[in-house]
């Protein structure tokens, strides 16, 4: 077999890259738009590192063409990003037509130059109206989600044929409503609970809205993170630290999609927390269900859990459910983020995903790295951390694969760098060099090349 076939992807495989609303658009006062969470939260003393904002952010907003014809020169055939909700209904309920117009520019310069969107709808920018009625943990934002997809649909549905509902409810749900380090900054672990059956009803009805309004080649999902757990000792108490884990981590919201309902022993391990399952009504668990066309996988660390003595005692992750159980400090090569590198974890998640979903057809809808890049005198970014990253995981999405697991898309997170979430502009994840500190000039990393050849080949090099 010559050496270019030995690492080859299936035909037809779809590879991309992805960004997400409010960590590129800025924009945040045009055309209408309303603000969201993110905007309230990242106004608010200490929640962001250094105070940064994203009224700016990227700029995306009047340089999506200039973005997009850099997509075209590194080859890409597809990109994910997000709408943002409060962009095309300022208030959570009514259409804003001239947002509506701008994701109708960005689909058609997409289309115009070959690139195929992957629409996400939900990447955590809720429309601050809707929070200050309740937010997630109101049932009626999961009703008012899917008038907003409904919307979506009918206004990109003739040319956007990838779509996911919402990304990460376990982010949304537990680091916005439980932790409080991402928007809205609230500390309850019920709330953030009930957050999260809302967020998943509201996938279910969004699904059924979706459908409602589809035509063929169209394809529905939904993307969770997934972070595996490993633990050092291979004894039933640290066996029973990585089931906490991971119940609460990957199967949460695996479950109830793949219409097993919640998980059993999560239920068990967050009763005490208080009675936040009287928020799922009868007939939620079926329509939480809807069946889907790809589970988005995102994937960047596995994490290392231990049992403590005391099975009882408090944990230190805030995340609920895990008492009895550390999370210990993850181990090097890491990434300027602080998580760990593990491509294996990433096979034996997507042939334990095959396994447990029944052969679900899986779609790698981000993976990445930050690093600390920077320009050289030559001008240009010699990302090498994040070349071998990008290589080490694809080799185990083709390892994955090998071992029987259908896996359809790779999306590398991000396609520019952008604002990280409560990190600001500290850390990079970018394909794309952005000048955050003058006049955000964008350059394409190396790393972005190495991908090229990859996309172009369908294979990995040597
Ligand atoms: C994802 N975790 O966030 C998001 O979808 C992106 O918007 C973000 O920029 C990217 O990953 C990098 O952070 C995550 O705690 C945040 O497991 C936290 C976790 C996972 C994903």
């Amino acid at each position: 077999m010559n050496d270019e076939l030995r690492y080859r992807f299936p035909a037809g495989f779809r590879w991309g890259a992805g960004t997400s609303a409010f960590q590129i658009e800025g924009g945040v006062t045009e055309d209408g738009r309303g603000p969201s969470v993110w905007d309230t939260f990242a106004a608010a003393e200490g929640s962001i590192h250094s105070r940064h904002t994203a009224e700016v952010a990227c700029d995306h907003f009047h340089r999506y063409e200039a973005d997009i014809a850099l997509m075209a020169e590194i080859g890409l055939p597809e990109y994910r990003f997000s709408v943002s909700w409060p962009r095309v209904m300022a208030d959570g309920r009514n259409p804003e037509p001239r947002g509506l117009e701008f994701y109708d520019r960005v689909v058609d310069a997409l289309l115009g130059r070959g690139i195929n969107p992957s629409v996400t709808l939900y990447h955590w920018d809720l429309p601050q109206a809707l929070e200050d009625e309740g937010g997630w943990p109101a049932r009626d934002t999961a009703y008012r989600f899917a008038d907003y997809a409904a919307l979506v649909q009918r206004s990109l549905g003739d040319r956007v044929d990838q779509w996911t509902t919402v990304n990460e409810p376990f982010c949304a749900a537990f680091l916005g409503y439980g932790i409080g380090v991402h928007a809205p900054g609230i500390q309850d672990d019920v709330l953030a609970l009930q957050a999260g059956h809302h967020l998943m009803l509201g996938h279910g009805l969004a699904m059924q809205a979706l459908r409602a309004g589809s035509r063929t080649g169209q394809e529905f999902g939904l993307a969770l993170n997934f972070s595996p757990a490993l633990a050092d000792v291979d004894d039933r108490r640290h066996a029973e630290a990585r089931r906490k884990f991971d119940g609460l981590h990957n199967r949460f919201f695996l479950d109830a999609m793949l219409g097993r309902g919640y998980p059993a022993d999560v239920v068990a391990d967050t009763r005490h927390l208080g009675e936040w399952t009287s928020a799922i009504r009868d007939g939620d668990l079926d329509l939480v269900a809807q069946p889907v066309d790809w589970l988005g996988v995102n994937y960047y660390a596995p994490a290392r859990v231990l049992p403590l003595d005391d099975p009882e005692a408090v944990s230190n992750c805030r995340l609920p459910g895990l008492r009895g159980v550390d999370v210990l400090p993850p181990r090097g090569p890491l990434t300027s983020f602080g998580w760990e590198q593990a491509p294996g974890a990433l096979t034996s998640l997507l042939t334990w995903l095959h396994e447990y979903a029944g052969g679900i057809p899986l779609a790698v809808l981000e993976n990445g790295a930050a690093f600390e890049d920077k320009v050289e005198a030559d001008g240009r970014v010699h990302d090498k951390e994040r070349e071998r990253y990008l290589h080490e995981h694809l080799h185990a999405v083709l390892d994955g694969i090998r071992a029987g697991a259908d896996v359809r898309a790779y999306v590398v997170w991000s396609f520019l760098d952008n604002f990280e979430w409560a990190l600001g502009y500290t850390q990079r994840f970018g394909l794309v060099h952005v000048d955050f500190a003058d006049g955000l000039d964008r350059r394409i990393k190396d790393s972005a090349y190495y991908y090229a050849r990859v996309i172009e080949t369908n294979a990995l090099p040597d």
